[in-house]
């Protein structure tokens, strides 16, 4: 028989979808149960899973990806179907059962779909709710940047951003900023597919809540199909009394359809019956048996998957962004169906056994990929094979990849000694140059896309915005500039534009620069992303930041302005823990440079570092305080150590002054104080307590698993001079458990000076007084060290 044509045929292809449903529903429910009941417990603790979650969505993923995906999309699965996704590698041949025996175990897969650790098929992690779904409004928007600028792949075919996502995550209010600032760039080629379970983490969401959601999204330009009800209740509410079973079902709320889901046929037709006892639907009803009735009544349309199908394809062709809606029961096919406290409950091991057996699965089979289908294997392999998703999208995968962009030694800096200026001014004027792409900054200046959430003139980006434009798939013109009315800014819109504005929502800013830092991989462009933004509203987008580095997305983010030099705003405005962020966040190197040729330094390394292949993303904390820009030549590698001398300490020294940041006039005019009594005293310069403290862990470690070459970190050497038992005071505009700890690296005793209140505005000499970092402070912080 020719196994080719029979797998095309409608009827067959039906009937293989239906087969896989079948095997991911038992591979995500079995890889869950494994890692619970089977594998040995050494600590006791609940390993977890989610097997109702990822039974709500299979239909729906089967669908997706055994019949509408195509290799080119991009899909963010909701975290709490990972298993189910990676079934669908493992049926793809791109999953090992090892890795599947370990789900959620070191080395096993990652309980949410991780691109860092479970490899190339991860197109976003996903982990923290709704943050996945908003990141394919970015990765889209970023799609049509690299396109338009002619950047990347431009042989491959554009794909579609995918999101499927839980209901709950609609709760989450960055998909609302996500969706206006999605508006505003006019996002294409964009689904969200709503597994509409109606549950959520502890209870059934409110029955309401979804016609107002659904009415944001029409707004905001979307278009949105619900998917509602299968085929077989529509054939049913098709029939003599049909309608009456339809309203009736329509009418139902959630937490009742959940209620009677997990309760079965009987108690359907009890209540069915206590409403339409006298309707024709009973024609309908009746002739059922109790469970021939509960499978109607939840043949919801998520579940149905010709249904899902018929619905996908029909929007396949445009390029609207488009809503889903898929009505599903959370734990559909398993004994927990429906019942609210579903959301974490596992399977016992007789409802396991039981599970099995329906499943056709023989003990010791149960990792099998094709055990238990009526189809025979060859058949099922050739079906897969085929499936458009499955069709290698380059040779190497679906993952793409994008050549480095070449940074000059150097940046061009205008000649700084003798005048005053702040980094947040140098960093404008040093991008501005970049700005103009001449000679070797050409194809530098051609990669870097900037963005900023509302403060893009009040972070010095003006100047390279007027030279590169702002991006817009549409080209709109500067009316103040066409109207002849001054302004320093020239704000003319085009697809060539290089500025992503965005409104004031932080978190969009880091969605965008992690959709914007994954480009090599998803796009085959090399673009290089710069994001400004207030040094406190950090706080505000920072989950969206961690989660731009969990997936290992590369970027330069510039805060401005920090710490007291944003008082004046309003107390709040201080920023005290950023500096702490910076250190304690994995995959981000940041720095604090006080003077503008640390900060030319720093940015060149930031540039080439978010390149390497073992680099990261970097954070630059910027000041707008003017400072006296110093005649002198750096130790460049220093400056990206993290600390250099400015006076180094004779041998011996009994003190040194450590300052970062702004604060340097403070600390340099205490140290001409300190000096006249203290000849042999040390000045250093901060410029990253991050790197700093990194490197000292990674020697402690190197040095603890049997020394290596670098086994002495930079830190170390750094305070190698001082006497052993000097002091060390250390101030900075911000938290001072940032400096603490460096009184561990060589028993040094430290008086660390920084803002550890806020809430007061004022300027620069009353706010530094109030908060113990000016002149005085820090000469009476050395007298206390001294007679310590
Ligand atoms: C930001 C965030 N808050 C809370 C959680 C904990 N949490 C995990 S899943 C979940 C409920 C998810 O419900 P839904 O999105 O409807 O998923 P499904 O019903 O498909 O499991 C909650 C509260 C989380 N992962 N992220
Ligand atoms: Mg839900």
């Amino acid at each position: 028989m020719d196994t080719t044509a029979t797998i095309t045929a409608t009827t067959d292809r039906l009937h293989i979808l239906q087969q896989l449903e079948r095997k991911l529903l038992w591979l995500s429910s079995w890889m869950i149960h494994n890692a619970n009941h089977i594998r040995p417990n050494r600590d006791g603790l609940k390993v977890g899973g989610h097997q109702a979650s990822c039974a709500s969505v299979i239909s729906i993923m089967t669908a997706l990806y055994f019949e509408i995906a195509r290799p080119q999309d991009r899909i963010a699965v909701k975290p709490h179907a990972g298993p189910v996704f990676h079934a669908i590698n493992y049926l793809f041949g791109r999953q090992t059962p090892e890795k599947m025996q370990g789900l959620r175990q070191l080395g096993g897969v990652q309980s949410y779909p991780s691109r860092v650790k479970d490899g190339p098929e991860v197109d976003f992690s996903t982990g923290s709710v709704g943050l996945g779904v908003a990141m394919t409004t970015f990765s889209a928007l970023m799609a049509d940047y690299v396109r338009l600028h002619g950047l990347g792949r431009t042989d491959l075919p554009p794909g579609r951003h995918i999101a499927i996502a839980g209901d709950a995550e609609l709760d989450e209010g960055n998909i609302y900023e996500a969706l206006l600032e999605g508006w505003k760039h006019d996002v294409r080629n964009l689904w969200w597919i709503v597994d509409y379970n109606r549950q959520s983490l502890d209870s059934v969401v409110p029955d309401r809540l979804f016609g107002r959601i659904e009415g944001l999204f029409r707004d905001m330009g979307w278009n949105v199909v619900t998917i509602k009800y299968g085929r077989r209740l529509e054939a049913a509410f098709a029939r003599d009394g049909g309608e009456a079973l339809r309203a009736w079902i329509d009418d139902c709320p959630n937490s009742l359809y959940s209620a009677l889901t997990f309760q079965g046929g009987a108690s359907w037709r009890q209540a069915l019956l206590a409403d339409l006892g006298r309707s024709k639907a009973r024609a309908i009803i009746d002739p059922l048996a109790d469970d021939e009735l509960g499978a109607l009544m939840t043949n919801l349309g998520g579940h149905d998957i010709e249904t899902v199908i018929d619905t996908l394809r029909a929007e396949a062709d445009g390029d609207q962004p488009t809503c889903f809606i898929a009505y599903t029961i959370k734990g559909m096919g398993l004994p927990f169906a429906g019942h609210k406290d579903n959301h974490a409950g596992l399977m016992t091991k007789e409802q396991m056994e039981g599970f099995r057996a329906s499943m056709g699965i023989r003990p010791g089979h149960e990792w099998d990929p094709f055990e238990g289908l009526d189809v025979p294997e060859h058949d099922l392999r050739d079906f897969l094979a085929a499936c458009p998703f499955a069709t290698p999208l380059t040779p190497q995968g679906r993952t793409l990849s994008a050549p480095s962009v070449t940074v000059p030694a150097a940046l061009p800096v205008a000649k700084l000694a003798g005048r005053k200026m702040s980094t947040q001014a140098g960093f404008g004027d040093i991008l501005a140059e970049i700005g103009r792409g001449q000679g070797e900054l050409k194809a530098l200046a051609d990669h870097i896309v900037t963005t900023s959430p509302d403060v893009t003139v009040s972070t010095n980006l003006g100047p390279w915005v007027n030279r590169r434009g702002i991006f817009d798939r549409h080209t709109r013109n500067d009316v103040f500039r066409d109207a002849k009315l001054a302004s320093a800014q020239r704000w003319g819109m085009s697809p060539k534009g290089q500025h992503i504005e965005l409104g004031i929502a932080e978190q969009n800013l880091f969605l965008l620069l992690g959709a914007a830092g994954l480009a090599p991989g998803m796009t085959g462009a090399r673009v290089l992303p710069v994001g400004t933004v207030y040094d406190p509203f950090v706080n505000r987008g920072l989950d969206a930041l961690i989660y731009a580095c969990y997936q290992d997305a590369r970027f330069l983010l510039v805060s401005t302005p920090s710490g007291l030099t944003l008082a004046p705003e309003g107390g709040q405005h201080q920023s005290i823990n950023t500096p702490m962020i910076g250190m304690a966040a994995d995959r981000l190197a940041s720095f604090e440079p006080a003077h503008v040729d640390e900060l030319a330094i720093l940015l060149r390394h930031a540039l080439a570092h978010m390149q390497r292949p073992d680099g990261s993303a970097v954070w630059l904390r910027l000041s707008t305080r003017q400072l006296e820009q110093p005649a002198r030549t750096l130790d460049g590698e220093a400056v990206i150590a993290g600390a250099h001398w400015v006076v180094p300490p004779a041998d011996g020294a009994r003190i040194a002054i450590g300052y970062q940041g702004p604060v340097a006039p403070e600390a340099m005019a205490a140290f001409a104080e300190l000096v006249a009594e203290e000849p042999g005293a040390g000045l250093l310069a901060i410029t990253s307590p991050d790197r700093l403290h990194a490197g000292w862990i990674a020697a402690l470690r190197a040095r603890r698993r049997g020394g290596g070459p670098r086994a002495e970190s930079h830190i170390e050497q750094v305070l190698t001079p001082l006497s052993p038992e000097a002091a060390l005071v250390t101030v900075l505009d911000g938290h001072p458990g940032t400096h603490s700890w460096l009184g561990a690296v060589r028993g040094h005793r430290v008086v660390p000076l920084g803002p550890d209140h806020f809430g007061q505005s004022g300027d620069i000499p009353d706010l530094y007084r109030e908060y113990d970092i000016d002149q005085d402070a820090i000469l009476d912080a050395c007298a206390q060290a001294l007679l310590a």
